[in-house]
Formats: structure tokens, sequence, C-alpha cells
């Protein structure tokens, strides 16, 4: 059989140029999926209210169905096992465990992402959860949220509990997952929940949100003798504007807010000096004790890479006096953001050099097109498949480089709920219909799927149910078997 398709512009890149343990996956997040927002004892949670205020959500919509997770995990799980993944990045919903944040734990919660990490156990895929990733329970907002430092210890005591659940089930944990989002989106840009626009505000959230990392790490060794902990930052290369010395210095300081402001505290650095002194008296409050804490040993760097910034000195732009800049002539996603293979192996290699992690894994990685669904039922996304042979292709060489590179998660399984876009990017490798909750494998899933799954990486069964569904017309490919 002649599978006729044109990627011959595309690099080479094989599994077998990888180690055979490197972990391949996919990630997603529990409010980006689930839906079932009041089912089952979840409490509400700080994205379910903001939600609700008009003018938030591009198009107005909300989590509340969004994939409907919750309830079709088994069939969602079947279609990880079908793409070859032997790792699955999810994350926990704290107000599903604690409804209010903290106190009782709800077993229904418990019950749910116990269910979960059993069913991947038993289709041969390794659970990644996350623990936060942006659902605060409302309960906890109120009480001032991650402004409040006892937010941090409720976080810490969450972690316990669902680590004492999970963890003779499951090694890999993210604490966090992209702490800028969370303290800079929610808090200064507003664009996130709970939408607060305060640069000391975000700052204060920010230092208890790595605090807490690093609390949640001791609870979850407690737990888990084996645990492997680390946490999942957003990340960026950054290109200066021109090579005026006023760019150069402001991309300097961007990088030190953006990139330094989570990597020299968490590598024993503390805040950086060169930025601290910018934020006057919105200084965050830190005390004594705490910057050990946050630097408490991670076992992994969890890299969120998407897209390089480009920056230029604007003295009248925040206590930073910088801002990002649109780069000329470069390619760029239906979301604008630039593509640049080359950036993840620039960022990379640099994340090594300066802080020297043990292990890096991509733990996110992904574009969003705006996907046509053909009368019969295919998506071709050649441009999605192209961004993701391309960034496959320069793991190879950011391993080469001496990037102690062990796995790669791609962002995401499905499409979903986009924070503030709603349901306008799609980003998943699946296609979901959100009218009937269909699931389609784009082309750029068949591809991973082709990639991750040749003879000798899947077992016999799992190749014989392939071609079964192949002769007997299931396989929606978008390819031409001629
Ligand atoms: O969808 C998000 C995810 O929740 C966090 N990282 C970036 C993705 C794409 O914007």
């Amino acid at each position: 059989m002649i599978i006729k398709d044109n990627t011959d512009m595309l690099p080479q890149v094989e599994r077998s140029d990888f180690v055979n343990d490197f972990r391949w996956g996919c990630a997603t997040s529990a409010y980006q999926i689930e839906g079932s927002t009041n089912v089952d004892g979840r409490g509400t949670t700080i994205w379910d209210k903001f939600c609700e205020q008009a003018g938030t959500i591009r198009d107005g919509s909300s989590g509340a169905i969004a994939c409907d997770h919750y309830n079709r995990w088994p069939q969602d799980l079947d279609l990880a096992r079908e793409l070859g993944l032997n790792s699955y990045r999810f994350s926990i919903a704290w107000s599903r465990i604690f409804p209010d944040g903290r106190g009782m734990a709800n077993n229904k919660g418990l019950d749910f992402y116990s269910r979960l990490v059993d069913g991947l156990l038993e289709r041969g895929i390794e659970p990644w959860p996350t623990l936060y990733h942006w659902d605060l329970p409302q309960a906890l907002q109120e009480q001032g949220g991650w402004k409040n430092r006892d937010t941090a210890t409720a976080f810490a005591d969450f972690a316990h509990t669902v680590s004492h659940h999970l963890g003779d089930r499951v090694q890999h944990w993210i604490t966090h997952n992209e702490p800028w989002c969370t303290a800079f989106l929610g808090h200064y840009e507003g664009i996130h929940a709970p939408g607060e626009k305060n640069i000391g505000a975000a700052l204060q959230v920010c230092h208890h949100v790595l605090l807490s990392h690093g609390m949640a790490i001791s609870a979850i060794r407690s737990n888990v003798a084996n645990a492997k902990v680390g946490i999942a930052l957003s990340l960026h290369p950054l290109k200066s504007a021109s090579n005026q010395q006023a760019d150069i210095d402001a991309t300097i300081r961007h990088d030190g807010l953006r990139n330094r402001w989570f990597l020299d505290p968490l590598y024993g650095h503390g805040y950086p000096q060169d930025i601290l002194p910018l934020f006057g008296k919105n200084t965050p409050i830190v005390k004594t004790g705490d910057m050990a804490i946050i630097a408490t040993a991670t076992d992994f760097l969890g890299v969120n890479y998407y897209f390089p910034e480009t920056i230029a000195n604007a003295s009248n732009e925040g206590s930073l006096s910088t801002k990002v800049v649109e780069a000329e002539h470069v390619e760029r996603t239906d979301f604008g953001w630039e593509v640049s293979p080359e950036g993840m192996t620039d960022l990379l290699t640099r994340i090594t050099k300066d802080y020297n992690p043990p292990e890096i894994y991509i733990t996110e990685n992904g574009s969003t097109y705006d996907d046509v669904v053909t009368k019969d039922g295919q998506i071709a996304d050649q441009k999605r498949r192209s961004y993701l042979v391309r960034h496959l292709a320069e793991l190879k060489v950011a391993m080469a480089s001496g990037v102690p590179l062990k796995g790669y998660f791609a962002w995401s399984l499905l499409d979903n709920f986009e924070w503030a876009e709603g349901y306008t990017r799609r980003f998943g490798l699946i296609h979901v219909d959100y009218a009937t909750q269909q699931r389609r494998l784009k082309l750029s899933g068949e591809w991973y799927r082709d990639f991750l799954c040749p003879l000798q990486f899947c077992g016999d069964n799992y190749e014989a149910e392939r071609l079964l569904s192949l002769i007997n017309g299931m396989d929606n490919s978008g390819l031409t078997l001629i």
C-alpha cells in the first residue's frame, strides 16, 4: 500500500533517532477539556467565574462542557493509545478534590482521577499529572487567592492528598503549569482569571506560586518514594529588535522577568538582582527561608515552548520599559505566534548552560491554525503537521548540543477551550466537533501516530487492530491510499 502525500519538504525525523524510553506524549488540562463543572461535588473555580463576566472570553463561552472529557475519557484514552503515546500529561482540578480549596477531600473527585490513572496504565500510557493548571477554587480566591500566602499552604495540602491517593501509580508530577501566566496574565494584564491589573499583586502572586511549588515537592516526596517532580515553565528565546544598545539592554531586562524571574530562584540564585530594584514599592514580600523552599531541587524541568519574542526599549511601558514588537518577514501560526523550531534549540541550550537541570522535557509545544473539515470529514492540517515535524527534528539538534532532553508532549491531544480565546483556537492533533463531540484525527495526528508507531514499537495486537480498521475503512487519515 503506498501512501501518497507531499511531505518531501520536511526534515527527516524518526522515532529510532531517540532512545527507547524517550517519553512521547500529548498534554491537556482539566478546565480546557473536562466540562461537567457542576457534577460530583466539584467546587466553583476562578475560571467559572471569569467566564461569566461579559467581554472576558472572545466567543462568550466557558469550559462548562468543553470536550466532555469527564464522561468521554475512556474513548479519549483509546485515542491516545491509538496515537501510540507512551505518556500523557493532564491536570487535576483542585476543586474536584477540595471544592472549597481545603478541608474534607471529595472522594468522587479523587475517584475520577484514580480511574483516569488506571485507564492510562491499562493502555500502557504513563500518567503525568499537573497539580495546578490555573483553575483555583473560587473559595480561595475570596480569601485573596494567590496574593494570600495561605494559598501556598493549601496547595501543599492538596498536593499531599493527591499524591497520597495516586502515588502508588504515578511517578512523574508537575507542580505548576506556567506560573508566568498565573501571575502576569491573571493579575497584571488581566486577560486571564481572576482578571486583576496590578503589577504588585502579580509579583506577590508569582512569589506565592513559586513558594507553593517548593512546598508541594516535599509533600509529594513524603508520599511517593520514587517520585520525579518538576515544574512546567513557559519560556521564550528573545531577540533584540535592533542592534542598538537600548534595545539590547531592554531584551536583557525583558528576559529578567519572562525567563530568569522563574529559573533563577528555582535554581538557587534568588530573584534577578538587575530586575528587582525596577519594581520599587511593588517588590514582593519574601520571608526568611522562602528562597530555600523555592530552590528545592527538582528532578526535571518542563519547558513549554511555543515562540520567540522580539523586544524593543520602550521608556513608557511598565516597570521594565520594554515592549514586544512584531518581527518582520517571519512565519506565523494563525494566532500570530512566530514559528521558530531553531528558537527551541537556542532556548534549550541556553537553559542547559545557565541552569544545568538534570532532565528537560518539552511539556508543551504546538500550534493553532483555522482547520477546515472537508465534506468527507477530513482535516488536512499540513501547517500543523509541518510545525510538529520541524520541532521534532529540532529535538535531535538540541540533544546533539548536549541538552538532557528526555521527552516531548504535543499540545494538545484534543482541540479545547483556549482560555480567553474560547473555542476560536484549535491546537489539537484530534479535531473536536463541539456540537456533536465527535473526535476526528487530523493529518498532524496521523503523522504523529505513524512517527510513534512503526511496528517495532507497538504490540502485535495494536498493529493488527490498526490494519483491521484501515481495511474496514475506519481510518480517516486524510491521506490518499492508492
Ligand atoms: O492552551 C494553553 C495551555 O493551557 C497552556 N500553554 C499554552 C497553551 C496554548 O495557548
